[in-house]
């Protein structure tokens, strides 16, 4: 075979297989599968695989991309940023001006009490850091028994060992003998799966005060912080019953502890406000944040730092000991800073709060009608479908049928990516999609519960 009749798809393919460990896979399922799927395109809300095929992207990358592909801005941005001054640190008495700017952009969009930020390359490490903030914070103020952290079964906070063991997810810890000490977990606001015959009211406020029986269970004064994703994204779009957070948030206060809200994926837009707890009303003396800062386009994170919290930990003098080499790296702050002006710029946030959020919403709930689905939720820009066999009685399909990883395949060979999580499956599109895309979106999803159904049928 000559060079060019090489099937390059073929080529990377077994080049993938052979070098390239991928995140989260089982590589000999993948491979008995035929191999990955190569992306190595995109344009607006679509994505390109190398057999030309264009795929709908309703995960917005991995909950990221939220001004969709291909934003000239953003590109310039880094480019220029990169001419200029590709990298400096910020250790060791430097700064530089994209940090400088979007440090002060982010206190303008966060809430009124939040006035501080240390950047991260990802939010895994902006949950590292915050675990080291809460530590520091209790520490100088000469309470260093205050140590545990009450983080929730099933969330996902990252990959690195504070974030793994923050996470609720037993397959982490299992494989590293997580979570680290100190760190405890309790039960999830997920309705649909442990609700039973309470109403969402009732059980919001039953699983909120599952917060206070453990820190009475621990005692109040060896408890530093509550962490908690405002709605937990991979955990299946947990969407918590409105009761939920206004206790969450008495108990915090009432006991005295920290509230960290992981807005990793809720933050920028994505519940139609700058930041997901606003929604809630949540008052979070921390912040985490990632992903959509810079729409994906380049890796960032951080923690966002309270006034309460900053008081002590910066004003009392004495070094923070931690930080990343990465630590608001200026091109990724560059792109950061225009992603973030082009949503003021665009009005993004108040177009998903006022349109675009209610038509999916609407459109989305249409989905509850089909056969297959238990329930449908949404809020903001995020989604969520429960497959059942039995849509009364909520009983799922037997496990080994895999029915979500069945509706995932399906939906990507029909042109949508939309993630299952067990048999949820959920979807988070880029913030900028237009009205005839959600009805795509919704439209092929109907179609490919059908196709579901009839191979859930074919098996069994
Ligand atoms: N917190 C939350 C709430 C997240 O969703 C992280 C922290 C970690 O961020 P980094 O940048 O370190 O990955 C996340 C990441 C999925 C999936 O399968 C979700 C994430 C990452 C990978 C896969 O939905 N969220």
């Amino acid at each position: 075979m000559t060079e060019s009749t090489i099937d390059p798809t073929r080529e990377w393919r077994r080049r993938d297989h052979r070098h390239f460990m991928h995140p989260f896979t089982d590589h000999r399922e993948l491979s008995e599968k035929g191999g990955a799927r190569i992306i190595t395109r995109a344009e607006g809300v679509y994505i390109y695989d190398s057999d030309g095929n264009r795929i709908l992207d309703g995960m917005a990358g991995l909950w990221c991309v939220n001004l969709g592909y291909g934003r000239r801005e953003l590109v310039d941005a880094a480019a220029q940023q990169m001419r200029e001054l590709p990298y400096y640190n910020s250790f060791f008495q430097c700064t530089h001006p994209p940090a400088i700017e979007l440090s002060a952009l982010l206190s303008e969009l966060s809430p009124g009490n939040f006035n501080h930020v240390f950047f991260t390359g990802s939010g895994s490490e902006a949950n590292d850091t915050q675990v080291r903030l809460i530590r520091r914070y209790w520490d100088l103020l000469g309470q260093p028994q205050k140590m545990t952290i009450i983080a929730r079964r099933n969330a996902y906070h990252g990959s690195t060992l504070a974030g793994a063991s923050l996470g609720g997810m037993p397959a982490m810890h299992k494989q590293m003998v997580l979570p680290v000490p100190g760190i405890v977990h309790i039960e999830q606001p997920y309705h649909f799966g442990l609700g039973g015959d309470l109403s969402p009211e009732e059980f919001g406020v039953q699983q909120a005060r599952l917060l206070e029986d453990k820190i009475n269970e621990l005692g109040a004064d060896k408890v530093a912080a509550f962490v908690a994703e405002p709605v937990q994204g991979a955990g299946g779009v947990i969407i918590p019953p409105e009761t939920y957070w206004p206790e969450i948030q008495r108990i915090c206060d009432e006991y005295g502890i920290l509230l960290v809200a992981d807005e990793v994926i809720t933050a920028f837009g994505r519940l139609g406000e700058w930041f997901g707890s606003s929604h809630y009303g949540i008052r979070p003396d921390l912040i985490s944040f990632a992903k959509g800062v810079t729409s994906g386009y380049l890796p960032l994170g951080g923690a966002l730092v309270s006034d309460r919290v900053a008081e002590v930990v910066i004003a009392s003098g004495g070094e923070f000991a931690h930080g990343y080499t990465y630590s608001g790296h200026p091109a990724a702050c560059a792109v950061a800073l225009e992603t973030l002006r082009i949503q003021q710029r665009e009005k993004i946030v108040e177009r998903v709060r006022e349109h675009t959020a209610p038509y999916f919403s609407e459109r989305w709930a249409s989905l509850a009608d089909h056969p297959l689905v238990g329930e449908a939720r949404s809020l903001g820009l995020v989604g969520a479908i429960e497959i059942v066999r039995d849509k009364a009685s909520r009983e799922r399909f037997h496990k080994d049928l895999g029915a979500g990883t069945r509706c995932r395949d399906i939906c990507v060979d029909n042109g949508l990516v939309m993630r299952a999580v067990g048999d949820t499956m959920i979807v988070s599109p880029p913030l900028i999609v237009e009205d005839t895309h959600v009805d795509e979106l919704v439209g092929k999803a109907w179609k490919c519960l059908d196709l579901t159904a009839g191979s859930l049928e074919a098996v069994g």
